[in-house]
């Protein structure tokens, strides 16, 4: 039950919304949802289909682009603040008499692109009576077939409409008396011919465009009663051709026309034009400023032609054209144009973009077969004398490159995108002012030069030129350039050779130079030595790994760009430079980014300068450095970065300190245990080589008869025992020779030889064992020699006898020592009557065997 109910309680209130909202689209209008400015509301893009109420303090209205069919009687009422009204893009068909009352302080209505007249009715006149104030009028794109008569908005200034066949603006716009600006272009190819009464009457205009129409006529007449005329443009009727030129200057001789277009009056695969004196000559007399025959296949210009164009003249476009050499070069002196712009010479087109208004050729398919007919007539007279102008110029070509004329007033010159592909040989100028040149996008790749007498020149755009060498002269010519535009060319090919700097010695004035993607691998150290007034550097784009070349006197150095280049860092003698030049410049930037920057501990020292630096850098929060480690980290904030590395590297550098020293500890340990270990072997073998090398006679007897029988090892205190006891009885009694250091011992003769000889030369060894024994030197010296004697002269066998004369504890004994004991080979010396002769007859036997 309650579900039911729920269900249709639901539908009753959805029922109702949906009534209000719909209700509410069409009767509520307001413009809550607009944008609102101060005195402005937008409500463009909102799909009204009415005009919506609003504030009376209203100055601007935008409606464009919503659904608006009509405007309502008296919508406008109490709008008198109203100053712009934008009712453009919607689909206004109707206007009732008083649509537009109200709006007495109306400056400027757009009504383009809706549907006013498509009802096939003229709108009466006095519908527009109330805009008493209108001053810009637009009604382009509408769908009149007969136009409305405007002539009650007294005040008009500007008009843009769009032109209805058969319309003579004469009948509607007469009473206008302030209309300067009429904008007729882009008719979507309706303007078709204009007749001497199309503009009739109509004599306030200053401005008139009727480009991008498809006219195939204009009556002589049409432009002549216009005396305040200023702007022509008649650009892009590509049906007009030439031949309809004539009757347009005839007419302008008459006005103040200043500026004059005629761009793209043929079609773009059309057969080649000249440009007739004929159609020049009217102009000879008028303050004609700029002229723009852009895309017009102009081949030659009849000669006599240029000399025409009046003295004011300060501009010429003829861009995108086929000019080939003609006589009309020579009277480029007579030029007073200070800017021409030549460039898109010879350029070749897409066929895609065919000309505009094309589609629409049935109506006069005829009167073009006619036109194409005489065009072609004419162009095949214009062809024969083309001819000959050129086999008379080709005498002159040489004459004519040996010194070139230029206006004398030309301070601009394009000649860019214009396929020109030689080297640019040695040219000579006579007297000129040209101060600018951009020959970009050509194929000049070599530059040889020089260019002599371009003493004015300041800039010169040679980029985009596959240029791959510049000669060391080339700039002789040129010596006054401030800007060097050389970027998108090949010079990594020639720069890294120039050595001495010899290609931009000539540029004393340089301030600009750019050298962006050239593939510059290096810069020699002296490339811009000579150039003391750089003020920037441009070396984006490159493969520099680092910065060798000169700057540091460069004193008003402001910018060094080598973003994008292959630098890791900048050395020591880079920053210091850099840092030298800041010190005269205080603004100099430095622009790193894009960089495979490391952050190493081998190149702490760029971060640390990164770090403290007053240089600035562009784009800092970009870049960003590599650590050891690989990983990539911002390069925002140097100073925290050095910190970062600071600690690392000082890790790092202990980590290799340690690494080194414990290295060195553990082979000097390793080391002097091994010569501890086998200190003893290594000075017997040092003695016993001393010894051999000596060759002194008795050490090299055979084992069995040796000098001595024993030597005798003993401490200086314990002498008395040795010299009249052991001596006595061993020698005298035993008939034993004995060998005793303070008696044997050669004089003068190093005493460690001569212990190792006497050990080598007796066949035992006896060591008188006492404390003093234990802490003689030489004693435990001899002790030790005597042992290595045993191990590596006698096979082992022991030779070694102790016979000890005090009581010695054994823990005090040398480990050695007790080893020794421990086999048993000492005798202790009993020191009473009976046990001393046993002992003597014992050591006697002992020593003898
Ligand atoms: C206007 O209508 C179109 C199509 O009906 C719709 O796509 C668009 O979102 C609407 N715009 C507004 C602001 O409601
Ligand atoms: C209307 O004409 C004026 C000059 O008369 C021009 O500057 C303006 O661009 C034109 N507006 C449109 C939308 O064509
Ligand atoms: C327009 O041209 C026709 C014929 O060429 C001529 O009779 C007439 O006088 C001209 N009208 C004006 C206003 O120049
Ligand atoms: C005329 O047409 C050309 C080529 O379509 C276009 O570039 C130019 O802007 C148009 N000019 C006017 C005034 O509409
Ligand atoms: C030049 O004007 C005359 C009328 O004065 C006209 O007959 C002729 O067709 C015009 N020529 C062109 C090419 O428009
Ligand atoms: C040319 O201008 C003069 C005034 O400077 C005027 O008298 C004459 O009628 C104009 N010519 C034409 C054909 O309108
Ligand atoms: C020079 O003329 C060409 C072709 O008409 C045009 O594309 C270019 O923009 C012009 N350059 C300047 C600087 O006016
Ligand atoms: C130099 O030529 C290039 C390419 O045409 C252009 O982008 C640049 O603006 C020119 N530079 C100057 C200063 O004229
Ligand atoms: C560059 O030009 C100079 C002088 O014009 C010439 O000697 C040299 O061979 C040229 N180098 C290359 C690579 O073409
Ligand atoms: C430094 O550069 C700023 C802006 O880049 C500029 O306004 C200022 O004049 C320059 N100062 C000097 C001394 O060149
Ligand atoms: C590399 O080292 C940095 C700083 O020592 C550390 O923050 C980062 O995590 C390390 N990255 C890797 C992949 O180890
Ligand atoms: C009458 C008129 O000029 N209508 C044109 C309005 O603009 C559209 C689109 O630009 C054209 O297709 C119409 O021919």
């Amino acid at each position: 039950m309650l579900s039911i109910y729920s269900l249709t309680l639901w539908l009753v209130l959805s029922t109702i919304c949906l009534d209000t909202t719909s209700g509410a689209g069409n009767s509520k209008r307001n413009t809550r949802l607009c944008t609102h400015k101060k005195f402005q509301i937008d409500c463009s893009g909102r799909n009204f289909t009415h005009i919506p109420t609003f504030p009376y303090s209203t100055k601007t209205l935008i409606l464009a682009r919503n659904m608006i069919e009509s405007i309502q009687g008296g919508i406008f009422s109490g709008h008198s603040e109203l100053e712009d009204l934008d009712l453009s893009h919607n689909v206004l068909a109707i206007l009732v008499p008083n649509s537009f009352k109200g709006l007495d302080n109306l400056l400027r209505l757009n009504l383009q692109y809706n549907q006013l007249g498509n009802d096939n009715k003229e709108i009466p006149k006095v519908y527009f009576k109330h805009l008493k104030k209108l001053r810009h009028l637009n009604l382009r794109n509408n769908s009149f077939t007969i136009f409305p008569d405007i002539s009650l908005v007294h005040s008009l200034v500007i008009l843009n409409a769009t032109f209805t066949n058969g319309m003579t603006f004469g009948q509607q716009l007469k009473g206008l008396k302030f209309l300067t600006d009429l904008d007729l272009s882009s008719s979507s190819c309706q303007l078709k011919e204009i007749e001497n009464n199309t503009f009739a009457g109509i004599k306030t205009l200053r401005y008139l465009d009727v480009s991008n129409n498809s006219l195939y006529s204009i009556w002589k007449g049409t432009f002549a009663h216009m005396q305040q005329l200023e702007f022509l443009d008649i650009s892009y009727n590509t049906r007009l051709g030439f031949r309809g030129l004539g009757n347009v200057t005839n007419d302008l001789s008459n006005t103040s026309i200043e500026i004059f277009k005629f761009q793209k009056l043929v079609p773009t695969f059309s057969m080649n034009q000249i440009l007739k004196m004929a159609d020049f000559a009217p102009l000879r007399h008028t303050k004609l400023r700029e002229i723009y025959v852009d895309s017009n296949r102009i081949q030659l210009i009849e000669t006599g032609a240029i000399s025409l164009l009046p003295k004011t003249i300060q501009k010429i476009s003829i861009g995108d054209n086929q000019l080939s050499y003609g006589l009309y070069m020579f009277e480029f002196r007579q030029l007073s144009a200070e800017i021409i712009n030549v460039s898109n010479t010879g350029m070749s087109h897409y066929p895609g973009n065919e000309d505009f208004c094309m589609s629409d050729m049935k109506e006069t398919d005829v009167e073009q077969t006619l036109y194409e007919y005489k065009n072609v007539v004419g162009t095949h007279q214009v062809s024969t004398r083309s001819k000959r102008i050129r086999i008379y110029n080709a005498g002159l070509k040489i004459n004519y490159f040996n010194t070139i004329n230029l206006p004398k007033k030309l301070t601009v010159l394009y000649y860019t995108a214009s396929s020109t592909k030689f080297e640019i040989p040695r040219l000579r100028f006579s007297y000129n002012v040209l101060e600018k040149v951009d020959f970009s996008f050509n194929v000049f790749y070599s530059l040889k030069g020089p260019l002599l007498g371009l003493y004015n020149l300041h800039e010169l755009n040679l980029s985009n030129n596959f240029c791959s060498n510049i000669s060391n002269d080339f700039f002789e010519g040129t010596p006054n350039i401030k800007t060097l535009l050389l970027q998108n060319n090949l010079l990594g090919f020639v720069l890294p050779n120039d050595e001495k700097g010899d290609i931009f010695k000539h540029l004393r004035r340089l301030e600009i130079i750019d050298l962006s993607d050239n593939r510059i691998p290096k810069l020699p150290f002296l490339i811009l030595e000579t150039v003391h007034t750089i003020k920037e550097i441009h070396l984006k784009r490159n493969v520099l790994e680092s910065m060798q070349f000169k700057i540091d006197h460069m004193r008003k150095l402001t910018f060094l760009d080598i973003s994008n280049n292959m630098i890791r860092f900048l050395d020591n003698d880079a920053t210091a430079n850099l840092e030298t030049v800041a010190k005269y410049s205080t603004n100099l930037t430095v622009d790193l980014s894009e960089n495979p920057i490391q952050c190493m501990c081998s190149n702490i020292n760029f971060i640390r300068w990164m770090a403290a630096t007053e240089i600035r850098f562009k784009g800092l929060k970009s870049y960003s450095c590599q650590l050891s480690n690989l990983t990539k980290i911002s390069l925002a904030h140097p100073k925290d970065l050095e910190q970062l590395l600071e600690k690392e590297c000082s890790s790092y550098i202990g980590l290799i300190l340690g690494i080194c020293s414990a290295l060195v500890l553990s082979v000097v340990t390793v080391t002097t245990g091994i010569i501890y270990r086998y200190r003893w072997k290594l000075r017997y073998l040092y003695f016993m080589a001393k010894l051999k090398y000596k060759k002194t006679p008795s050490t090299f007897k055979n084992d069995l008869s040796y000098d001595f029988d024993a030597f005798v090892s003993y401490a200086d205190e314990d002498q008395n025992f040795v010299h009249e006891k052991f001596i006595n009885h061993v020698e005298r009694d035993g008939e034993l020779r004995v060998c005793a250091h303070k008696r044997d011992f050669l004089v003068g003769k190093d005493i460690a030889a001569n212990i190792t000889d006497a050990i080598h030369r007796s066949r035992k060894t006896v060591c008188i064992i006492s404390n003093n024994f234990l802490n003689s030197y030489w004693c435990m010296f001899e002790f030790n020699m005597a042992r290595m004697e045993s191990i590596y002269s006698r096979d082992g066998e022991n030779i070694v006898y102790l016979i000890f004369l005090e009581q010695i504890p054994t823990k005090t004994l040398p480990l050695i020592l007790l080893e020794l004991v421990q086999s048993k080979s000492y005798i202790e010396f009993p020191n009473d009557e009976y046990g001393d002769t046993v002992f003597w007859e014992n050591l006697k036997q002992e020593l003898s065997t």
